[in-house]
């Protein structure tokens, strides 16, 4: 058995005692109500869910298991898996053990890649990495255990297994879509003797002269790994999750969501916004001119890419450590420069126009650049990269609720008479 297997079983018993009790002891307590507004807005602040892997603070951002992402940009997206599921940072043996787990888990079945040459040869990314996962799904060791009859407190361990064969294999799931979409020759075989991030890059087969690269890669995986539990993708797995679905179906349907232009999709349009920029002005325009832009798309009825966001305040911290990762390594690239001199004009724009609750920029609003930069041009195969990162969070929250033994989703809707009649009820009040 791994370190993680292990750390998780000596953890997961108290807290399912812990949080028995906190529910008894509490049952009826009140921690959230429901306005009109928010019915009809996506439940937009309604606290109806608990996850502990990570937390998003209005003011400040990703904050996973107490670790503001600044604090912990550097670590390894495996070590960030590490942390999300078991709720602290793995020591070095911990994590060289993950590794090694992982390493001997890679290896993704032929009849994956019949089903991608299968697909037509428009099909999106999204839709083909999705695919994917989801004809993978006769390997679930969750299903298998499922229909032999497994205890409820065991359901986490088959659950960690597919977690585990999962991240192992989506990278050079992800990198396969990359070759067969793109037409670029065969695919690269994994290298277990590399980390997610750089062996990822070497089967991009883009090269990276200078490593940077894979700094990059590591950056990226490690800043879209998870965004608490509420968002269209995390919160799409849960679901799904709920009604004991396996992790291969519930990934991929979560990943489903992040496919959305609203969600995971932005980092596309966000690029493709920053090139349609470049070639209107014929290289890098002047700050009158962006603004002139901006009020242009907001005039036409469309949003700019890369900036608001459901529950952030502040510039995301995500945005910040890209925009630092490319002062120091393309501070020169016109692309890169485009991005962060709409840094400086957008957020005005949205204020003046006064529809956006938050005029700063979010994850998505740099990373493109950066990966443009690399020689990563396909855009639309952007948030296949997101999704590699996203995984571990969605794999890790679905864990975590199995562990706990969460209960199946099923909040309770109304029609929209029944809101009529409860405001003619208040206002036969007032
Ligand atoms: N450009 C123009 N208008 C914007 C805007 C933007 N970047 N962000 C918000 N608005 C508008 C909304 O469309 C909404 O308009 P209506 O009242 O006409 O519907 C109004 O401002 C209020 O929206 P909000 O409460 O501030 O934002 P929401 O929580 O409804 O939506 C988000 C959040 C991210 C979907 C929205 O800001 C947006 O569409 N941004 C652009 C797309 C984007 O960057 N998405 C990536 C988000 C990160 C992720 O989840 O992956």
């Amino acid at each position: 058995m791994s370190l993680l297997h292990d750390k998780l079983a000596k953890i997961i018993p108290p807290l399912r005692e812990e949080t028995r009790n906190l529910v008894k002891a509490n049952a009826s307590l009140v921690i959230s109500e429901v306005t009109v507004a928010q019915a009809f807005g996506g439940m937009r602040g309604v606290k109806g869910l608990v996850c502990d892997t990570s937390l998003v603070e209005p003011d400040k951002g990703l904050i996973i298991r107490g670790y503001p992402i600044l604090d912990i940009q550097d670590r390894l997206p495996e070590d960030i898996f590490w942390l999300l599921v078991a709720g602290e940072l793995p020591t070095e043996e911990e994590s060289a053990d993950l590794r090694k787990d992982l390493a001997e888990r890679k290896g993704v079945p032929q009849y994956v890649w019949d089903v991608l040459h299968a697909m037509p040869e428009d099909s999106h990314p999204m839709c083909m990495f999705d695919t994917a996962i989801l004809a993978m799904e006769r390997e679930s060791e969750f299903r298998r255990r499922y229909s032999e009859g497994m205890k409820k407190t065991e359901y986490w361990e088959p659950m960690l297994e597919d977690s585990l064969n999962l991240i192992a294999k989506l990278p050079e799931i992800a990198a396969g879509v990359y070759r067969i979409r793109y037409k670029k020759g065969d695919r690269n075989a994994s290298n277990p003797g590399l980390d997610m991030g750089a062996d990822y890059v070497a089967m991009l087969g883009i090269g990276d002269r200078t490593g940077e690269f894979a700094n990059l890669m590591r950056l990226y995986l490690t800043l879209h790994s998870d965004h608490e539990g509420g968002n269209v993708s995390a919160n799409t797995c849960h679901t799904v999750g709920s009604a004991l679905s396996d992790a291969y179906y519930a990934v991929s349907a979560g990943l489903n969501g992040l496919a959305g232009p609203l969600h995971g999709l932005a980092n596309q349009e966000c690029l493709k916004f920053v090139l349609s920029l470049q070639e209107k002005f014929g290289g890098v325009p002047s700050d009158e001119a962006l603004k002139e832009f901006a009020w242009e798309t907001l005039n036409s009825g469309q949003v700019i890419p890369g900036y608001g966001h459901a529950v952030l305040r502040v510039p995301d911290p995500r945005y910040v450590a890209f925009r630092e990762f490319g002062l120091r390594v393309c501070g020169d690239d016109p692309v890169f420069q485009i991005v962060d001199k709409l840094f400086n004009v957008v957020p005005g724009v949205l204020k003046e126009h006064g529809k956006a609750k938050n005029p700063w920029p979010n994850v998505d609003a740099g990373s493109g650049s950066l990966l443009y930069h690399f020689g990563l041009r396909e855009f639309d195969y952007y948030t296949v990269l997101f999704s590699v990162s996203r995984a571990l969070g969605m794999l890790s929250q679905l864990i975590v609720n199995r562990a706990l033994g969460t209960a199946i989703t099923r909040p309770k809707s109304v029609t929209t008479d029944w809101v009529k009649a409860q405001t003619e009820k208040a206002q036969a009040g007032a």
